[in-house]
């Protein structure tokens, strides 16, 4: 007799996808495990963030040039403590390192997967109590197992991602995760200290009715980027609209607003940055992996995200991400 499960919880849900999947080794599902861990121990910090001093700046600045609160020091540990340690990861990228770290023992030698991510995005944001996020994607290595991963495991195209994913410290914590086989989201449950299945099978409406984006850069925006904006701005109840602005200023809370209730989010490059500031390999190829598998789309442009050949680890992208029906009238602006 099959036991009724209410809410069946993150290890338990990668559990039954390895169940379906008598092939599979259990790693991918291991590493989803294993950054579930770290989300949770990051959470606790993050909540108590206004009250243990760990708030303010860390007084060192990080490679992109930013200032680095404490948290960002503390999530990026945490999560590349558990994946060093555990048996699924051969290296990881960071936003918050240089280079790569190559984990470089027996164990992470034979690990199929790499992980990239940008361990607290939005951090800009910690001090007004404003969702921050976590963002992850991972990847099958292309070096040869049982050697030190290479630099080439981390400069893969978005479309060779095996799984991709965020957590949304916000109003509720969330993990949200695409694998080839969709998109699940997973709510924090305090009661049992695990994440929970909330959101099965999330797909990204084909519509929407809210743009995002930094109106304060408009005057350094292409002008075809311009005419989209006005176009958003003059939608009624004829043309589909009215359209609703909405800017966290936090990828994270802003994206995932949008996957679930529709939308655009865009982060144009500007005369001052034309290749945006969005990072492509842990920020834009994950959320573009995501949304895609939920029915949306994500371009930087011209091409589409996940088609892009990365050259460097840090490097940013503008970047152009919703759903489908929105990006198909921003890219009739784009590329008419
Ligand atoms: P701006 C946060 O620093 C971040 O990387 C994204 O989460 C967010 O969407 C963007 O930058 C906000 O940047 O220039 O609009 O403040």
């Amino acid at each position: 007799m099959a036991i009724n499960r209410n809410i069946q919880t993150l290890d338990e849900f990668t559990i039954q996808q390895m169940r379906a999947f008598p092939q599979a080794t259990g790693e991918l599902s291991g590493l989803l495990r294993d950054i579930g861990l770290a989300a949770k121990r990051v959470n606790v910090e993050v909540n108590k963030a206004g009250l243990v001093d760990i708030l303010g700046d860390a007084g060192t600045m990080n490679v992109q040039g930013e200032e680095v609160k404490k948290l960002d020091i503390l999530a990026n540990n945490e999560f590349m403590g558990v994946l060093q340690h555990g048996i699924s990861c051969a290296g990881i990228g960071s936003e918050e390192l240089d280079d790569i770290v190559i984990f470089d023992d027996e164990v992470s030698n034979k690990s199929k997967y790499i992980c990239m991510f940008d361990p607290l995005d939005g951090s800009s944001n910690i001090d007004v109590n404003v969702s921050i996020g976590t963002i992850f994607s991972v990847y099958r290595r292309v070096s040869e197992l049982g050697k030190p991963a290479t630099k080439e495991d981390f400069l893969q195209p978005g479309n060779k991602q095996v799984a991709a994913g965020y957590i949304v410290y916000g109003s509720s914590t969330m993990m949200v995760y695409a694998t080839k086989r969709g998109v699940n989201g997973f709510t924090l449950d305090q009661s049992i200290g695990e994440f929970s299945l909330s959101h099965p099978d999330m797909k990204c409406p084909d519509a929407g009715k809210v743009y995002s984006v930094n109106h304060g850069n408009y005057f350094q925006y292409d002008q075809k980027v311009k005419d989209y904006i006005t176009a958003c701005q003059q939608k009624n109840s004829s043309n589909g609209g009215p359209y609703t602005q909405r800017y966290i200023g936090s990828m994270v809370s802003d994206v995932h607003r949008n996957l679930i209730k529709g939308g655009i989010f865009m982060y144009p490059g500007t005369t001052d940055r034309p290749k945006g500031k969005l990072r492509l390999l842990y920020e834009c190829n994950p959320f573009a992996f995501i949304v895609e598998k939920a029915g949306g789309k994500a371009t930087n442009g011209e091409i589409r995200i996940l088609d892009v050949q990365p050259t460097e680890l840090h490097q940013r992208t503008p970047f152009f991400i919703g759903s489908k029906s929105m990006m198909e009238e921003l890219e009739s602006h784009l590329n008419p």
